[in-house]
């Protein structure tokens, strides 16, 4: 195994494959609590993100696929948009989100594969079982992506143990960045993809992050990235540089003293083996044709709660917050809520309340709807996890 290939070379920016850099301090370690407690900021961390991640593992149903370019998502001669691509196909300047049709226009010959969210929830969660496994706090931040405290040892070689026994034991290819913190790991592990690794040293963040583009700096949106353009801002070395009057103007709050800070490799956020660091899970479905049947509607509803409420006893939660979407043929967006005393889990009584609030909407606006959408927020522990110890001499 060749660590140095995808390492950051620089000096300055890496731990490279050359002089023995001085230890870190370990005092500290003893602090390092067990998953579900908080890390301290002593260690290294890592953000992992897996490689073309749906499209993979279309691969390994489909072997005779591989070298091929493929576009997983809808289909081209509907409405679909693109999932994701091999990067083969993203050789052709295939996206995610781009639609279908535009794929397939830039590549005639790729093939096109219909997502099977189910099957990558699976393969999802063999990685982040492997991943939990070898690292002592773990955070999982979507569905192929998390943040992890690495072991104790040197961190690019634990990051590389890491990302080998994905590769081993789940098979799949993924590619992480090393830092001292969330925002310079998410940014570094996109550097070398596919199958790259690429470690930052601690002090050599600012460093990093300076040459690159703004947009690339987590939390800089397209928005925030127009303005920033407009006023000469087009890296993220010179977004740190921003005195407080200018960051004020173009990003006024604490937004903008958020993103500078960032900038500046600078972010205090600890990696969580919290669960309930998600703030809501969602799932929609864009239909192929604009969908009048109620019962459909309702049947589609309650397909995705079944999904949700999956996902809540996963990582064991509950949802007080049930949120219904549509969306009209004309684009246009609806959303119904509703809030209950107690946190529920259970896919019937998601999609009760999910096909309710359709209904009220559409009471409001009976139109055929492009499409629609369930989400849970307002989430918790699952209450019996809360509960407090029952004394040890109960009667
Ligand atoms: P990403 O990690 O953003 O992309 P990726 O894993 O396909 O490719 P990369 O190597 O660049 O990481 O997203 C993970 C999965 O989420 C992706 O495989 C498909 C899905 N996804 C969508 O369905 N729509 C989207 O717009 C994006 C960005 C991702
Ligand atoms: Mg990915
Ligand atoms: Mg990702």
């Amino acid at each position: 195994m060749s660590l140095s290939a995808s390492w950051v070379k620089s000096e300055g920016h890496s731990t490279g494959g050359g002089a023995p850099r001085p230890r870190p301090e370990r005092r500290n370690l003893g602090t390092i609590p067990r998953a579900g407690g908080q890390a301290t900021i002593e260690r290294m961390i890592a953000h992992l993100d897996l490689d073309a991640f749906f499209a993979a593992v279309e691969l390994h149903r489909h072997p005779e696929l591989r070298g091929k370019p493929l576009v997983v998502g809808g289909t081209p001669a509907g409405r679909g948009v693109v999932s994701t691509a091999s990067y083969e196909a993203r050789k052709y300047g295939i996206r995610s989100a781009m639609s279908s049709a535009e794929a397939l226009r830039r590549c005639p010959h790729a093939v096109f594969v219909r997502p099977d969210h189910r099957t990558y929830r699976e393969w999802s969660q063999r990685t982040w079982d492997v991943v939990r496994s070898m690292a002592p706090v773990v955070e999982q931040v979507g569905i192929d992506e998390g943040y992890l405290v690495l072991p104790e040892g040197d961190p690019g070689e634990q990051a590389a143990l890491v990302q080998l026994a994905v590769r081993r034991r789940v098979r799949l290819s993924c590619s992480l960045g090393v830092a001292s913190c969330k925002v310079v790991a998410k940014v570094a592990s996109d550097m070398r993809k596919p199958g790259g690794l690429t470690v930052v040293v601690r002090g050599g963040e600012a460093e990093f992050l300076a040459p690159l583009e703004v947009r690339r700096l987590p939390g800089v949106g397209p928005k925030a990235e127009r303005r920033l353009a407009a006023a000469g801002v087009a890296t993220i070395g010179d977004l740190a540089g921003l005195d407080d009057g200018r960051l004020a103007s173009l990003l006024p709050g604490r937004v903008g003293i958020e993103l500078r800070a960032r900038a500046l490799g600078i972010d205090p956020r600890p990696v969580s083996g919290e669960p309930g660091e998600a703030i809501s899970i969602s799932n929609e479905e864009t239909f192929e044709h604009d969908v009048s049947d109620r019962a459909e509607l309702h049947a589609e509803l309650r397909r995705m709660a079944d999904g949700l409420a999956a996902s809540l006893r996963r990582r064991g939660l509950v949802a007080r917050t049930v949120t219904t979407k549509l969306r009209y043929p004309d684009f246009s967006i609806a959303t119904r809520s509703q809030t209950l005393n107690i946190g529920i889990e259970d896919a019937e009584t998601i999609g009760d309340l999910a096909c309710r609030l359709l209904d009220r909407a559409l009471g409001q606006r009976p139109d055929a709807l492009r499409l629609v959408g369930v989400g849970v927020s307002g989430l918790e522990r699952h209450k019996q996890l809360e509960l407090p110890l029952p004394p040890a001499h109960s009667a």
